[in-house]
């Protein structure tokens, strides 16, 4: 069916979590919602809002402007608008924009009777960024403790938190969550090389079947995984690498989890220690 008659057939009311037709319409081709509004709401003020710290912290460097969130002194409480109070409303927005935009999918979903996948992967990278600014600062007691919004910054964030752990590569959560991400960009260097190889031919040549996909991954490895399969593959491998992201860094700083001043180097002293432990001595 050509794209314009399907979504002519497919635009019909219906579907929608929140105030039922009254936002149920498109502008151009977008869906709009209850949820498009409040997307465009928060996305606007959020933006706004940095744009009036950047007036605030003098510089207009891309590169250089930063929202800090506020000091730990100020613990989990509102601190006042310039000393991190704005990165407290910003990261309102951002929550509102983000969890807006992954409810506008599910509606969208449900319109056209198809699963909740993408929503679902995307409240994995949600769930991320809310580890990173909420959960572990609410564990570790302090707003402070979470990133700030900047370029260059949150690169400084990043490395002194690593290194805060002796060094982040020994964290082993840390290290699941990169074997996920490689792992990932392995399945679609081999998914989209074997989907361009046979579905884009050369002019005047054919366009070749899923059954020469499979064929090829028999002759090469002795097994296809499947035209369906590796899409799932794929999905798990990329949500796995978010997920475990945002457990290497929620393992990493709650005192109860974690000693004061513990590093990830040392973390592995149980290793050398095993035989003893298993054997005495
Ligand atoms: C496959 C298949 C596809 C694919 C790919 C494979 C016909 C079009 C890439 C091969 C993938 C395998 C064997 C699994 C890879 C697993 C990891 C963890 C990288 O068989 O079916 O469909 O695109």
């Amino acid at each position: 069916m050509a794209l314009l008659s399907f979504e002519r057939k497919y635009r019909v009311p219906g579907g929608t979590l929140i105030g039922r037709d009254l936002f149920d319409f498109w502008v151009g081709p977008f869906f709009v919602g209850f949820f498009g509004l409040t997307s465009i709401f928060f996305a606007s003020l959020g933006t706004l809002l940095v744009l009036w710290s950047a007036t605030l912290q003098g510089t207009w460097n891309p590169f250089l402007i930063s929202i800090d969130p506020p000091a730990i002194e100020y613990g989990l409480g509102f601190a006042p608008l310039n000393d991190g109070g704005l990165w407290q409303i910003i990261t309102l927005c951002a929550l509102g924009a983000f969890g807006s935009w992954m409810l506008r999918e599910v509606e969208i979903a449900r319109k056209l009777g198809i699963g909740l996948h993408v929503p679902a992967a995307f409240a994995v990278a949600i769930f991320a960024y809310v580890t990173l600014v909420v959960i572990r600062p609410i564990l570790m007691g302090a707003w402070g403790h979470a990133f700030p919004y900047g370029i260059f910054s949150h690169l400084d964030w990043v490395s002194y938190t690593g290194y805060q752990y002796g060094n982040f590569h020994y964290n082993p959560v840390h290290m699941l969550a990169i074997t996920f991400f490689f792992t990932t960009t392995l399945a679609l260097a081999l998914h989209g090389g074997l989907i361009l190889s046979a579905a884009n031919p050369e002019e005047g040549e054919e366009a070749r079947t899923p059954d020469h996909e499979d064929t090829y991954f028999r002759d090469f490895i002795g097994y296809s995984v499947g035209t369906l399969g590796i899409h799932r593959v794929g999905l798990l491998l990329a949500l796995n690498a978010g997920f475990w992201s945002a457990i290497c860094i929620l393992i990493s700083g709650p005192s109860w989890l974690m000693p004061d001043g513990e590093s990830w180097i040392e973390w592995w002293d149980w290793w050398p220690n095993l035989l003893t432990w298993i054997v005495g001595g």
